[in-house]
């Protein structure tokens, strides 16, 4: 019997919208590894899309949680980091990846802070750079092309682009310090839309349909998926293909049910198919 894998996820708790922990838990479990949690924040929704949430930053719950998880001698198999509820918790994760890292362990980050070519609402530049130097402390990091171009300080460009462009994205984001990149929301034509992956000097594209609309949330449904196929040993060219086609089920099966965007992805009757893709 194979050792079951723990995931440590870091991200925030959006109590209604499907995206971070409530994307994250589910579909890490899916793919077979406990995850355990720590959440960043609480909000009443996401950002994206609502107005008067509210939100609640839980940066001094950091260091007792992981204070206690230390007396615990807790060992995680893979951290997992996504959306951050302060400036001064990029500072945190870097401690939790020193105290919590495995020899051979994963310390993936999604560096979370916008799309379509500009940020979030709570986030500004000196948070991108911050989070430059979190990337840094990483093996993978994910990020779209507004977050990478946030970080390497390349221009964004939402289409039109060709190949060069992209392979000097994921140069300059290699150039942060992580050895595995893997760069969404890649699209050469109208019809295809997906991720590049790079590691050892090689890109491998994995590109699928390109389904209409702005769908929330599908970043952390992606990010989940690769996490959860990379701690079941899939290459990381395998998993993002994996994460790519799980997404785009996702998409798909939320434009038939014709739900609101802003609610995030029909994710959960997808996950039976993201099993079957681990196998
Ligand atoms: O899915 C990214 C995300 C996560 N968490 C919160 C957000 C967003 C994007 O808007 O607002 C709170």
């Amino acid at each position: 019997m194979k050792q079951q894998k723990r995931v440590l996820a870091i991200h925030d708790i959006s109590c209604v919208g499907k995206c971070s922990l409530t994307v994250a838990l589910p579909i890490i479990s899916a793919s077979g590894a406990e995850c355990s949690i720590l959440p960043t924040s609480v909000l009443s929704t996401h950002t994206g899309g609502f107005e008067n949430y509210t939100f609640r930053d839980l940066t001094d719950e950091i260091v007792p949680i992981t204070d206690h998880w230390k007396s615990l001698h807790l060992a995680v198999d893979a951290i997992y980091t996504g959306y951050l509820g302060s400036f001064r918790q990029i500072e945190l994760m870097k401690g939790i990846f020193r105290d919590f890292r495995q020899e051979d362990g994963l310390v993936c980050v999604d560096p979370v802070m916008g799309d379509n070519g500009s940020l979030y609402a709570l986030f500004d530049e000196e948070f991108a750079k911050g989070m430059a130097t979190l990337c840094g402390e990483a093996d993978l990091i994910m990020p779209n092309l507004t977050e990478a171009s946030y970080m390497t300080g390349l221009p964004y460009r939402a289409s039109g682009y060709d190949e060069d462009y992209i392979l000097s994205m994921i140069e300059a984001l290699h150039g942060l310090g992580a050895k595995k990149v893997v760069l969404t929301g890649v699209s050469f034509d109208e019809t295809k839309l997906g991720a590049a992956a790079s590691e050892d000097g090689k890109v491998t594209y994995l590109m699928n349909d390109l389904i209409d609309g702005y769908y929330h949330g599908t970043g952390d449904v992606f990010g989940s998926a690769l996490v959860g196929a990379l701690v079941n040993g899939k290459t990381l060219a395998k998993a993002t293909e994996i994460a790519v086609s799980y997404t785009v089920a996702c998409i798909r099966r939320t434009k038939e049910a014709a739900t609101e965007a802003r609610y995030g992805v029909c994710f959960e009757q997808e996950l039976p198919a993201f099993i079957e893709m681990l196998k």
